[in-house]
């Protein structure tokens, strides 16, 4: 009886040793791929949206809290991939104003009612964040580039 409680521990333990991934198992390391990210430039608090949201005429007033500015977004605003990653990126403009989507290697430029496709390599791994530079837009038109390591 005290052999086969030994035979059974000595199987659970090859067993669980057989499973265990070494330093040279990379089966668990995701291979570059591409990607197909679609951005579209969302209005939030426009100057057209007055008229459904009163607030607006205030806050667009000179020296109000929008003084000089519009709120729009990118959606999705977080983009996360694998570091290698080649993103095939697809820009929606749906509304008239221009955009832009600038990091500090890539700078596209995004017209009112349009369609934009554009190519980045992901190259390092970090957070990147990405902004629209239009003065107007600007703090709050943002996001971030998320490129996990390998
Ligand atoms: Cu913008």
């Amino acid at each position: 009886m005290v052999n086969v409680r030994y035979m059974v521990l000595a199987a659970v333990v090859t067993l669980a040793s057989c499973t265990k991934p070494t330093r040279s198992d990379t089966s668990h390391v995701p291979q570059a791929r591409s990607r197909e990210v679609v951005i579209t430039t969302v209005p939030l608090l426009t100057k057209e949206l007055a008229t459904t949201y009163p607030f607006l005429k205030t806050d667009f007033a000179k020296g109000s809290v929008l003084d000089g500015k519009e709120v729009y977004e990118f959606m999705p605003s977080t983009i996360t991939v694998d570091e290698g990653d080649t993103l095939r990126l697809t820009f929606i403009n749906p509304e008239d104003d221009p955009h832009s989507f600038v990091m500090s290697d890539l700078s596209i430029a995004i017209p009112g009612q349009s369609v934009t496709h554009a190519t980045y390599i992901a190259q390092h791994a970090g957070i990147f964040d990405f902004v629209c530079a239009i003065p107007a837009h600007m703090p709050m038109m943002h996001g971030q580039l998320v490129v996990l390591p390998r």
